[in-house]
């Protein structure tokens, strides 16, 4: 499923984040940079030993929630990885959608910046860090459409879901944009 924002692809497909062949793959990390499950651990597997090398010679204090910070990729088609800190969720009243939407401005912030044209993202907190998907889609699909509608870059934004159900849950509020 793909839409159009000021000349830029905003896409969702559903698969495997690692076998992407963009510039940019977004990791859904904690904030020590340690590696972990989900899509962190995919990700570390598929790359290599060079990323936690990275992270942890260039990124000893890890990384605030809310924002990210860039490696090279490894072994990985992408050139980069940005290790987003998404919120854990406790409710909904802790700041977690201001800090879900930092997450998704800062990597597109970056990848401007680095004038990189293609982003993969995941679903960031949705696994073991518990948004409700239907909110961290609504929430992360309006930030990345607000920041091409100001910058008109990237030329493509792409959500990688894994499951069914999160893709199903992106494509409704992505229906719903286009209205
Ligand atoms: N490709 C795309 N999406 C994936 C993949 C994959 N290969 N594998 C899992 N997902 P999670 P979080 C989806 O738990 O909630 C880690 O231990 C998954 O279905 O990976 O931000 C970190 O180290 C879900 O929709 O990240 C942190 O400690 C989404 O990726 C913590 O988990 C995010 O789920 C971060 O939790």
């Amino acid at each position: 499923m793909l839409i159009t924002v000021e000349d830029c692809q905003l896409e969702l497909v559903q698969g495997d984040i690692t076998r992407q062949e963009v510039d940019v793959i977004v990791n859904a990390a904690n904030s020590d940079l340690a590696g972990g499950g989900g899509v962190d651990g995919a990700i570390h597997r598929a790359a290599g030993r060079s990323l936690i090398e990275e992270t942890s010679r260039e990124f000893p204090d890890g990384c605030p929630t809310g924002s990210a910070v860039p490696t090279s990729a490894g072994d990985l088609p992408a050139q980069f990885v940005f290790h987003a800190v998404g919120p854990i969720w406790r409710g909904g009243g802790d700041g977690e959608e201001d800090l879900l939407r930092g997450c998704y401005r800062r990597c597109l912030e970056l990848a401007v910046e680095k004038g990189l044209e293609s982003v993969a993202f995941p679903a960031i907190s949705t696994g073991v860090y518990g948004y409700p998907v239907d909110l961290a889609a609504e929430t992360s699909l309006d930030e990345v459409r607000r920041f091409l509608e100001s910058s008109a870059r990237p030329s493509l934004v792409r959500f990688v879901l894994f499951s069914d159900g999160h893709f199903g849950a992106h494509a409704r509020v992505l229906e719903e944009m286009v209205g």
